[in-house]
């Protein structure tokens, strides 16, 4: 979704490529992703992964992800690494404990001392924020890696109950055409794939 995003964004066509059964583990695919993960970036080539490096690849192409100014260009990549090195850690592993582990113990000792670390960083999140739409006044590849981390947690109540200005900012992004688009896509092979087409 991150990589559709930035691509529906910098207006860039794409062909995707969906893996089968086993393939994204297989030796010919870790060539590609050396950790048998997607997504992937082929272009002209190039071959990339990880979906920040992927994402950062197309914004250099288009001012719509990466303004053209120096200093700005600077503060959306240092937006970029935030999103995946600030905040999507401490998000990801209070998803890991709910969603894989909420009934072993150690998650359940664990669970209350992620949690704060979790409302700190989005604590401080809101501060860097303050009144702004967007965390360097326009929209950029930053907002948009921020905004998908953020959706790690959708499956709690923490940002619309202690975090509103971070949902109004979420929701504000994801408002965006470009999103609507990449999310259409994202889910359009779910229909065609998923167990509702298998059981038609
Ligand atoms: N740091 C990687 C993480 C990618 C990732 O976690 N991909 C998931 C799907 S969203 C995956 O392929 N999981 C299967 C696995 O890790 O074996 C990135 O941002 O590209």
């Amino acid at each position: 979704l991150r990589v559709r995003w930035a691509l529906e964004e910098a207006e860039l066509p794409y062909e995707q490529r969906l893996l089968g059964l086993g393939e994204q583990k297989a030796a010919d695919y870790r060539r590609l992703q050396p950790f048998g993960q997607v997504p992937v970036l082929e272009d002209d080539g190039l071959v990339l992964f990880e979906s920040g490096a992927i994402v950062l690849h197309i914004a250099e192409r288009s001012p719509a992800l990466l303004p053209a100014d120096p200093t700005l260009r600077a503060r959306a990549r240092a937006w970029v690494f935030a999103a995946l090195n600030s905040i999507e850690p401490p998000l990801q592993h209070l998803a890991e404990i709910d969603l894989f582990n909420a009934d072993q113990g150690w998650a359940k000792a664990r669970r209350p001392a992620v949690l704060e670390r979790v409302k700190a960083r989005l604590g401080d999140l809101t501060a860097a924020l303050g009144e702004r739409e967007y965390l360097e006044g326009q929209f950029t590849a930053g907002d948009l890696l921020m905004t998908t981390v953020l959706h790690i947690v959708r499956h709690t109540d923490l940002l619309r109950s202690e975090f509103p200005a971070l949902d109004a900012y979420r929701a504000r992004c994801e408002s965006r055409p470009a999103f609507a688009r990449a999310l259409a896509a994202q889910m359009a092979p779910f229909a065609l794939n998923g167990p509702a087409a298998q059981s038609a």
